[in-house]
């Protein structure tokens, strides 16, 4: 079954950026050149997540914030050198997990053993997101492949580019469309918070000044408001420390998210709009009814095949390491 949500009238479709579908992908890529790449990357994910559980919340965020900036090409994963700020040190992504791009770059380079200068970083990860979801327990699917690895990353291309844990729907979507995603890509894509934590900063506001110091967001669960507010004091907490965002399975991918969502149980203010705008209302709560899970797998599939297909026309190439420019 497909989701549909019809609406919209007035607002903008496609924001001031609207990515073109620069590569052409397909899935038999590397069928001549690289046939096992799909197995290569699959194993090496499966030793780095067995490692650490951290590993497929990391790498999941890490592909949506590389189809941000420039689609999906890969530029996320650059470091920074002595004259390049690169994009993953853009102030705001100073919580992606240094588990993520430390998985890939090991993919790389179990890639490489097997087919020197082929595979970009880029198909990496977007096959490495698709695997994580599958450790996790969630649905699989086929990944297009071709992508070519950015030759700019640049923590000034940043700016408004992220989505902010206290964006409202609007601000959400005008995002999501200015990548050629809908509003049903949003609700979809934002179930990818089914697993993985967030630091008390994403949140303090709606425990603490929501519209006013001293008030919390009255559509927060009174419950999970007292929990949230012992994990993460208005003073002198850890700035380290995170909370889950499914705290029943944070490491399982299933449509808990949505139902937490139905409670008033949605952790940022960006996952719990997606219920109390009645935009996305109906949306959130067929995704949460489904006994079996199979509308939100279905659907979320396609919504990360078409964040897969947000890629740029700008020129690119096959790096050797995916966290440095080739020489
Ligand atoms: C809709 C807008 C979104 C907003 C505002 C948002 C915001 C955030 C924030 C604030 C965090 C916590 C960061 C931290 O403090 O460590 C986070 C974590 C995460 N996000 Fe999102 N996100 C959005 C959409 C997405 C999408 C589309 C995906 C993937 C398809 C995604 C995947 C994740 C994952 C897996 C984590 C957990 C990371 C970890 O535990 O290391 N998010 N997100
Ligand atoms: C993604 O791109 C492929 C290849 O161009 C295309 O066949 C597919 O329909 C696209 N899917 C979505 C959901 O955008
Ligand atoms: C400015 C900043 O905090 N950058 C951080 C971005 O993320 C990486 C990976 O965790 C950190 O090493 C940077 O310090």
């Amino acid at each position: 079954m497909m989701l549909r949500l019809a609406l919209l009238g007035t607002w903008v479709l496609c924001g001031i950026v609207c990515m073109v579908m620069g590569a052409k992908l397909s899935k038999d890529f590397y069928s001549d050149t690289c046939p096992d790449v799909g197995d290569i990357v699959t194993r090496s994910i499966a030793a780095s997540a067995a490692r650490s559980n951290v590993v497929a919340p990391s790498i999941l965020r890490l592909f949506f914030h590389d189809a941000l900036v420039q689609g999906c090409d890969a530029s996320i994963l650059i470091s920074s050198t002595a004259d390049n700020e690169a994009e993953r040190d853009y102030v705001e992504n100073k919580s992606l997990r240094q588990e993520g791009f430390d998985a890939i770059e090991r993919a790389k380079h179990d890639v490489e053993s097997a087919c020197p200068g082929v595979v970009s970083c880029a198909d990496i990860l977007a096959l490495a997101a698709r695997d994580v979801v599958v450790f996790s327990g969630g649905p699989s699917w086929e990944v297009f492949l071709g992508r070519k690895d950015g030759l700019i990353s640049s923590s000034k291309l940043v700016e408004g580019r992220i989505p902010q844990a206290n964006s409202d729907l609007r601000q959400l979507y005008q995002l999501f469309s200015s990548l050629g995603l809908s509003i049903t890509d949003l609700v979809l894509l934002s179930g990818a918070h089914t697993i993985g934590f967030s630091h008390c900063d994403q949140f303090m506001g709606r425990l603490y000044s929501f519209n006013s110091p001293g008030s919390s967001d009255p559509s927060l669960d009174p419950d999970l408001l007292a929990s949230l507010k012992q994990e993460c004091p208005m003073e002198g907490g850890d700035p380290s420390t995170v909370v889950a965002f499914d705290e029943k399975s944070p490491f399982t991918f299933d449509n808990n998210y949505y139902r937490d969502l139905q409670s008033g149980r949605g952790l940022l203010f960006s996952d719990q709009v997606l219920f109390n705008d009645e935009t996305t209302r109906g949306v959130v709560n067929q995704l949460a009814s489904s006994p079996d899970q199979t509308l939100f797998f279905d659907n979320f599939v396609i919504s990360m095949v078409a964040l897969g297909n947000v890629t740029s026309d700008l020129p690119g190439n096959v790096r050797q390491v995916c966290s440095r420019f080739n020489q």
